[in-house]
């Protein structure tokens, strides 16, 4: 697969998915969200893919945010019916992916770039990190989910007064508020996250997707997360996986996923 605006390196199982517009520091252009959608939809159901890492390209920047110069002329109309197809085909398709997707957040995250970071289902940071939601800088709002995921992160409190004054956090001030899960120098960042991801590739992928439609029900408004739970728990007994995993266990050897 080759993409104008991503690179996509595929290694033991994890693809790492590098957005490639330095010049730019990785802003999310139409073209970008869409070649995230082609190969989001093309490893979705790939077996040989079982975790994704999303980064950016260079030292400078995960992604500083929507195109400025692509939203600037756009309408009211317009820009609805782009905040809706763009979080179904990126956002809500990451968020709710059947394998891990960890963010690499290698530097600037701001706007549409940490509602990208937000969509994956957790963040790692290098230490030269800068994390915001700028928008009413420019007199709109997070149209990417950033106003629903951001306080479900950190807290309502700390979210209003991120998204209000439009101020960066650092990588520091993110580890304080649960924004990401490590802080690490930028060389130590990607062989984190595969460190991370190499650990998930020992579990059952269809326990890991079942988990994440769990975890996931619970922020969402229309379902309840404990009987979501009970359906994927029940589910479970049906797999083959769950017959491996639990022989695995009886017979004192490595389950074979
Ligand atoms: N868009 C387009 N180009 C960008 C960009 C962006 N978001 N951020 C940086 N660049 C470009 C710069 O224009 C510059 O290109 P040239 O002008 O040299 O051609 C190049 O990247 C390098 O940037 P700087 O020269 O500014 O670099 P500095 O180190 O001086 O500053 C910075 C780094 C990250 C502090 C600065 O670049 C900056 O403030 N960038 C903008 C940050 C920002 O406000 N981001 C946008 C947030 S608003 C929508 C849905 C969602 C959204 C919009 C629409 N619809 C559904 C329609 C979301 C909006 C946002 O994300």
């Amino acid at each position: 697969m080759e993409f104008q605006n991503i690179l996509i390196d595929v290694n033991d199982k994890i693809a790492t998915i590098t957005i490639n517009r330095p010049k730019q520091l990785n802003a999310l252009n139409k073209a970008t969200i869409s070649d995230l959608n082609q190969v989001l939809m093309s490893l979705k159901n790939d077996n040989n893919i079982r975790c994704l890492i999303i980064t950016g390209s260079g030292e400078k920047a995960f992604v500083a945010g929507a195109d400025i110069k692509e939203f600037a002329h756009f309408g009211v109309e317009e820009g609805k019916k782009l905040a809706k197809s763009g979080q179904e085909n990126l956002f809500d398709l990451i968020e709710n992916y059947p394998k891990p997707v960890i963010a690499a957040v290698n530097g600037f995250a701001l706007g549409g770039g940490l509602e990208l970071a937000m969509a994956c289902h957790f963040r790692i940071a290098s230490d030269n990190a800068r994390m915001g939601l700028p928008e009413v800088s420019l007199g709109v709002i997070p149209g990417y989910g950033g106003t629903q995921r951001l306080p479900q992160l950190i807290g309502k409190g700390k979210a209003m007064e991120l998204i209000t004054t439009a101020k960066m956090m650092t990588a520091d001030e993110a580890l304080q508020y649960h924004l990401v899960n490590y802080v690490v120098s930028s060389e130590e960042l990607l062989p984190k996250c595969i460190k991370i991801a190499t650990a998930t590739l020992h579990n059952s992928p269809k326990a890991i997707n079942a988990a994440i439609n769990a975890v996931n029900a619970g922020y969402n408004n229309d379902v309840n997360g404990y009987n979501k739970e009970i359906e994927e728990f029940g589910n479970c007994f049906g797999s083959d996986e769950f017959k491996e995993g639990t022989t695995a266990f009886m017979e004192k050897r490595k389950p074979n996923y």
